[in-house]
């Protein structure tokens, strides 16, 4: 690929670390009731810009830079925030020469701003957090007439309120630019704006996907900003800082006692610059007093540059890294729940060939015993890639092929992308060029791109229209041959042009409202996703949970589905990264999210394969996919020995699944991350602050994928100097948190419970999620250093609105208090009928043999004690009690003596 196209940002970069060129007039000030307003003027261009400070509910500032009186208005991002945010009133506390102060009615956030130059910094009790513009680069490049109607340059030079930085630079892609053979005219001309912030005391970053990286942000030099620019890039590099399939342009800043956040809300190529130092703190002794004493913090400082819109951006204050998932859900929205089934194991491939092959690898599954969920189709399924059709050859008889999915319980997802080839006798295109749906060129036509179906045209999801239009597409009457077991997933919605720059659109196309690819590029996989989903809402006339998986993917785009990682290789350097990838997409608010098992090009060797299922088993996305060049690999074609582990590895998934399905109830509802890194859970444990090889899975199980050829050890990071660790499968009880080596065979997925939690399970697993409704369940209870575990679960119908529409669900509590281990209700507001049974309850940690154990069920006349089957196995200090039955949505108690 040609390199990055970046001249906005070589502009930017002209402009160096120093004295900002900007100053506050701290005479406009405006206190209004949601905001304060105020202007700022460029010393050098003389062009006033609009400041407005918003202090949002719940620890947020949100920071707006516009020009006051732009020549046309410039891009704002809509449709990401959920809401409008709820502001509070900012007041004047002080104005003293150069410096105003601002308070927030009602909390202890302060707001300091210099006017020369300009600066902004966030105070929460007494404590600077952040600051803006510290390193003066604040950069705005104000809207100007095209250079025919403007001044001569001979002119300009002698004009003083020409930007000087601007108008050296004319050859710097001010008004159009070569990249290749591309000619990128830019109808604006100049439109890009930046930002610094320094993060005092922080010198761990994360966040702003997506790239092949790590998971702790590296310090950026020159040429190596993170991208935020969405890519088509087939076996994208890794350890790379250039963009891939999507952007969530959200940073986290984490020390001990506070983690922050900055989003950054643009949807133009943005890029990143981080810098971690040390700086000199003085701080005012109290003893003796008076005396300044200095010491040396750490600081990042975080540049962030885009092509166009304006600056819109909300500082986030946590202070834990809780608050911060919270505040970032309050404005973008939590994770949709997702449907049970998609939860499961998904069998993918490019392609599975015919409906010959589908019933093939159907019945191949429960000849193997294996579980599964969803069976896949990719782009060959249609009829010469126009979507929404089927191969009239191979595919015959759709309907007929998923009426015997939907006997085996199983669902069908087929791929859907945005481009619509170019065929007048396509319905969906003669009825989209009718109707000017299409993205346009910078001369008004339809633009025309290549891709899979050969010569393409791109629907515009930015057009609400549109969007209306593409969701009633999913009606079971418009999509013929579709049942209500399809589900969908979007792919090259980048968009992926072939032969484009960059192999994407063109940044001059038009959509919607005048506004230029360049303003939007990011968002338009976030607006196919949108579309999709609420075709499938709409389908089932709005009671069924819509499954969409997207490729591309913006902030706010956990409210529609899925993501997963797109065109890795099977090599095993991409397990490894796959691992901070997921992290870091979760943490950004997608908690649904997967890298495909296997490695997508290529074809990997058993062993590779088997530690890849096993990793995936315990991530939120399960798909295994291959290439159309890849060799076939259902899970049995690699001998009995790694079919038995990878069916175990499966297994091992479905049992799990109401820990699973009630962490994303709690994704959904308080949007903590499904999967998380250690540091989210141990704020104060800086060695957490790195660890990228294993990860939380909720705050119970830790789990440490084997990502190493041949491993015969792992070396496990058990955290927390007062907890107690649990084998997952062993149930042995670690005592020495630190880092152990665990010896590991192929069969091995070390995965930890913590002490203090309780992890619901199903005793057993059936052909897929469907079939194990009324399986009975198991709570696996790891007492902590003071015999004491709580956790809880979350169940409904699994598909429907009803959790949400009639509060159908149960919300389960579990305790174990003082020996008796209780079951009660976590949220009084839910019901829902169930005849399932808790049948099997294991506490780990039980120091010795008890002499009874007596089960009660609360609140009945005849509720008398029973006792309880048990065993005990001193060796492992586990207590199993079995044959229980009791229900699972009562209130009971379990009595150990
Ligand atoms: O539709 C074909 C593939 C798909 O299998 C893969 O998962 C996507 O990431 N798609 C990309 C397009 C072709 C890639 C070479």
């Amino acid at each position: 690929m040609e390199p990055a196209k970046e001249e906005e940002s070589r502009r930017q970069k002209l402009l160096h670390p120093g004295k900002s060129l900007y100053q506050a007039l701290l005479d406009s000030v405006i206190l209004c009731n949601d905001s304060v307003k105020l202007q700022i003027i460029n010393e050098k261009n003389k062009v006033p810009l609009l400041v407005e400070i918003f202090a949002i509910e719940g620890n947020i500032f949100r920071l707006k830079i516009n020009e006051v009186s732009p020549l046309k208005s410039r891009y704002e991002v809509p449709d990401v925030l959920i809401k409008e945010p709820t502001t509070h009133r900012l007041s004047i506390a002080q104005k003293e020469g150069d410096i105003l102060v601002l308070t927030c009615a009602g909390d202890d956030r302060k707001l300091h701003i210099t006017a020369n130059p300009f600066q902004i910094e966030l105070e929460s009790k007494g404590e600077a957090i952040l600051s803006v513009n510290t390193n003066g680069l604040l950069y705005f490049e104000h809207l100007q007439p095209p250079p025919q109607n403007s001044k001569t340059t001979a002119q300009k030079k002698k004009d003083t309120s020409t930007d000087s930085s601007q108008e050296n630079q004319e050859d710097l892609g001010l008004w159009q630019e070569k990249f290749g053979r591309f000619l990128d005219i830019k109808a604006n001309g100049p439109s890009s704006i930046g930002l610094d912030f320094s993060l005092h005391g922080c010198q761990h970053v994360y966040g702003i996907p997506e790239h092949a990286e790590t998971l702790l942000l590296k310090n950026t030099s020159d040429d190596d900003a993170y991208r935020l620019f969405n890519l088509d890039v087939y076996g994208h590099k890794i350890h790379d800082k250039m963009g891939i399939y999507g952007s969530v342009p959200f940073l986290l800043a984490h020390k001990p006692n506070r983690t922050s956040g900055i989003f950054w809300m643009n949807s133009s190529e943005t890029l990143v610059e981080i810098n971690t130092k040390a700086v000199m703190e003085h701080v005012l002794s109290k003893s003796p007093p008076d005396i300044t004493k200095q010491r040396v913090v750490p600081q990042t400082d975080v540049r962030w540059m885009s092509e166009g819109g304006i600056i819109d951006v909300f500082l986030l204050l946590g202070p834990t890294p809780f608050d911060i998932f919270k505040q970032y859900a309050q404005l973008t929205g939590t994770q949709a729940l997702p449907p049970l089934f998609s939860l499961g194991y998904h069998q993918c491939r490019w392609n599975y060939e015919d409906e010959q092959d589908v019933k093939a690898v159907d019945a191949g599954f429960n000849e193997h015993d294996i579980p599964y969920d969803v069976i896949w189709l990719d782009i060959e399924h249609t009829e010469g890639k126009r979507y929404f059709t089927w191969d009239k050859k191979k595919f015959q008889h759709p309907k007929r092929m998923q009426k015997l999915l939907k006997r085996k319980k199983r669902k069908l997802v087929v791929i859907i992308d945005p481009h619509i080839k170019v065929d007048p006798v396509y319905t969906l295109y003669s009825q989209a060029k009718k109707k000017g749906y299409f993205v346009k060129d910078r001369k008004g036509q339809d633009f025309e791109g290549i891709c899979w179906p050969g010569s393409s045209s791109y629907l515009d999801f930015t057009n609400p229209e549109v969007r209306e239009w593409y969701a009633d597409q999913f009606a079971f009457k418009s999509y013929k041959g579709s049942t209500d077991i399809l589900f969908v997933w979007n792919d090259m919605n980048e968009p992926s042009v072939f032969k484009g720059a960059e192999l994407t659109m063109q940044r001059d196309a038009v959509h919607h409202g005048n506004w230029e690819h360049r303003e939007v590029h990011n968002l338009y996989g976030f607006y196919q996703q949108m579309a999709t989903a609420e075709g499938l809402i709409r389908r089932s006339r709005g009671q069924k949970r819509p499954f969409v998986l997207t490729r591309s993917f913006f902030a706010g785009s956990q409210k529609y589905g899925a993501v997963w990682t797109g065109d890795n290789v099977a090599k095993w350097s991409y397990l490894k990264i796959s691992i901070p990838m997921l992290l870091t997409i979760s943490i950004a608010g997608i908690s649904f999210c997967g890298a495909d098992v296997g490695g997508f090009i290529g074809d990997p060797e058993p062993e590779l394969l088997v530690r890849w299922y096993q990793a995936g088993a315990y991530q939120p996305f399960f798909r295994g996919h291959a290439n159309i060049k890849s060799k076939r690999r259902e899970p049995w074609l690699f001998g009995d020995e790694n079919t038995r582990i990878i069916r175990e590895a499966i297994r091992e998934r479905y049992t799990l699944l109401p820990y699973l399905y009630s962490l994303f109830y709690r994704a959904h509802t308080t949007a903590e991350p499904v999967m998380r890194p250690l540091w989210v859970e141990f704020p104060e444990e800086q060695e957490t602050f790195g660890v990228e090889d294993e990860y939380m899975l909720g705050n119970a199980l830790l789990v440490h994928p084997v990502i190493e050829q041949e491993a015969t050890t792992v070396n496990v990071l058990l955290p927390g100097s007062d907890e107690v660790w649990y084998d997952f499968r062993r149930f042995r009880r670690l005592d020495y948190p630190g880092t152990l080596k665990i010896p590991v065979t192929l069969e091995s997925i070390p995965v930890f419970q913590r002490g203090g939690s309780v992890v619901p399970l199903k005793t057993t697993v059936g052909r897929s999620t469907e079939w194990m409704t009324d399986i009975s369940y198991e709570l696996r209870v790891a007492l902590d250093s003071k015999d004491f575990a709580i956790g809880e679960l979350y169940l409904d119908d699994g598909h429907s609105f009803q959790y949400l529409h009639k509060k159908q669900f149960l919300h389960r509590k579990f305790t174990f208090h003082k020996n008796v281990f209780s079951s009660s209700c976590a949220d009084e507001i839910g019901q829902y009928r169930t005849k399932c049974v808790v049948e099997r309850v294991l506490i780990l940690g039980v120091q010795k043999q008890p002499t009874s154990v007596t089960a009660s069920l609360q609140g009945k006349r005849d509720g008398k004690d029973k006792d309880v089957v048990f065993t005990y196995d001193a060796k492992t200090s586990t207590l199993t009690l079995e044959k229980l039955l009791l229900n699972v949505g009562a209130d009971w108690e379990i009595h150990i003596k």
